[in-house]
């Protein structure tokens, strides 16, 4: 487990190189960078030991407030720090959830405020450095907070029922037209067209097993060349010929299905109603990705000749690739397994620009975890559960949250974020609608918490809270527009910036 607190201050320090420019006679006149730093340095001229020779000395800095692991903090708060340098300090930035928080502060006593009802309550992250007049910087001070309220989205951004009216939803894919395709555990695929749900499903499906909690119908993605080849596919459990789950592929025929689907691949015979998993996507290299639960038994997980807990990786035929990790050790249908060591990876999601593959793994006692695709990974279960008991076989997860809260709250891996089952994945593209610090994080969702918060991948992966939804959430998706949908058990949630 990457302990993201201890990576934060890895940032990229300034030189001194433009204080030794500036000092060699009339300056080299290369940036607006050195009339700058030529400036302050001639303010602080009389504390410049040797103008030709560079400042190497990093400044230091020291945040007094707030207290690292504030909680329920509301009202205003102000982020004081003090600086310090062996020349003298230029300025200090404040960060707040790895963003710019205002202007440098040039002067003593150096600080800043924030509102607390502006952003989503849970937890934040405040961060200052000092820069010296030579443009060094020191490292990040990181405070990582819980913003009390009840504030459900951050300032600049509203949160709006798309549609109502589903029963049961459980997964939902966008096609490139706008349409949206929404899977409903007992069976039936709805469309919305318009920001109307259709009242006529787009099919469903016969013999589905809804037994337990956690079987029926529990994915559902579209071909990449949906467009042309209107394919649909769908997993869920059935009970032809024993039960289990399985992928099969509709063709779609305007708003709805051609025909009843064509049965593609079967999963091995369930014994319990729990852990089905049901993900699907398209990676860019085009394959069919599929996260399976562990059929509630636990070891065979981390038996990569089972199909259960893994993550398989299947052409679009639902044939099996021939350069999967284990083509050529396993046989039969086990050849799809990708990676291995998985609980129930109901969701997950895949980020289109590089094909980056988060896993979204529901915990059982103690951990919820978000796991980096690789193919032949081993991700531990059920030997180990987030970052307990990880050994050097396991590949440990990227994020992790605790069921419950630490003592005292927040000190745990994970900090303030808190849940007992991860639901819904999506990456923010770059260049997407939102502004600019939440392109490329990552959003996840907590059916317990109703929470969605944010992964930060530029800033060592902290994690702050991003809104809240009244339903349960069960997956996330960016839509065609920009928007994050938000698909709870009944409704569409639509986050957009104002
Ligand atoms: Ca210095
Ligand atoms: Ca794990």
């Amino acid at each position: 487990m990457a302990n993201w607190r201890s990576t934060i201050g890895c940032m990229v320090l300034g030189s001194g190189l433009l204080l030794g420019g500036c000092g060699g006679g009339g300056g080299d006149g290369t940036t607006a960078g050195d009339a700058t730093t030529g400036e302050r340095a001639a303010a602080v001229g009389a504390q410049v030991p040797d103008a030709t020779a560079a400042d190497t000395q990093l400044p230091t800095l020291v945040l007094n407030t707030p207290a690292d692991l504030a909680a329920n903090l509301t009202g205003r708060i102000d982020i004081t720090a003090d600086a310090s340098d062996n020349v003298g300090i230029a300025g200090v930035e404040f960060q707040v959830d790895g963003a710019l928080w205002g202007d440098d502060d040039t002067n003593p006593p150096y600080m800043t405020s924030i509102t607390t009802t502006r952003l989503t309550t849970g937890q934040h992250v405040i961060r200052a450095r000092a820069r010296d007049t030579s443009n060094n910087r020191s490292a990040w001070v990181t405070r990582v907070v819980q913003f009390g309220n009840d504030v459900q989205v951050p300032e600049g951004f509203t949160k709006t029922a798309l549609v109502g009216g589903l029963t049961g939803a459980t997964s939902f894919a966008q096609a490139p037209d706008g349409r949206i395709f929404v899977a409903q555990q007992t069976g039936e695929v709805r469309v919305i067209k318009n920001g109307v749900l259709l009242p006529t499903p787009f099919a469903t499906l016969a013999n589905v097993n809804t037994e337990g909690s956690e079987r029926g119908l529990g994915g559902i993605v579209l071909h990449p060349d949906f467009a042309t080849n209107g394919w649909v596919y769908v997993y869920y459990t059935t009970n032809d010929g024993g039960t289990h789950n399985r992928i099969s592929r509709f063709t779609a025929n305007g708003d709805v299905a051609a025909g009843p689907p064509t049965a593609l691949f079967g999963l091995p015979t369930l014994t319990t109603t729990m852990h089905n998993g049901g993900a699907m996507h398209f990676g860019i290299d085009g394959k069919l990705y599929v996260g399976v639960g562990d059929g509630g038994l636990g070891a065979p997980a981390q038996d990569r000749t089972s199909l259960f807990g893994k993550m398989l990786r299947l052409n679009d035929d639902a044939t099996i690739p021939t350069d999967n990790p284990y083509y050529g050790t396993n046989t039969g249908n086990a050849r799809a397994v990708w990676a291995i060591g998985l609980r129930n990876p109901f969701t997950f999601a895949i980020r289109p620009s590089d094909g980056r593959i988060h896993i979204n793994d529901v915990g059982q006692n103690t951990w919820e975890e978000i796991d980096v695709g690789i193919a032949g990974a081993n991700y531990g279960w059920p030997n180990s559960e987030g970052p307990d008991n990880l050994t050097a076989a396991f590949t440990a997860p990227l994020f992790t949250y605790r069921h419950t809260a630490a003592t005292p709250p927040g000190s745990a891996i994970g900090g303030f974020i808190i849940g007992r089952c991860i639901a819904g994945g999506a990456f923010y593209p770059v260049g997407g609608s939102f502004p600019a610090r939440f392109q490329g994080n990552y959003f996840f969702a907590d059916f317990t918490t109703h929470e969605i918060s944010r992964v930060d991948l530029s800033n060592g992966n902290a994690v702050y809270s991003f809104a809240k939804t009244v339903g349960e959430p069960v997956d996330l998706r960016v839509a065609t527009d920009g928007a994050l949908l938000v698909l709870t058990r009944n409704n569409i949630v639509r986050i957009a910036p104002t």
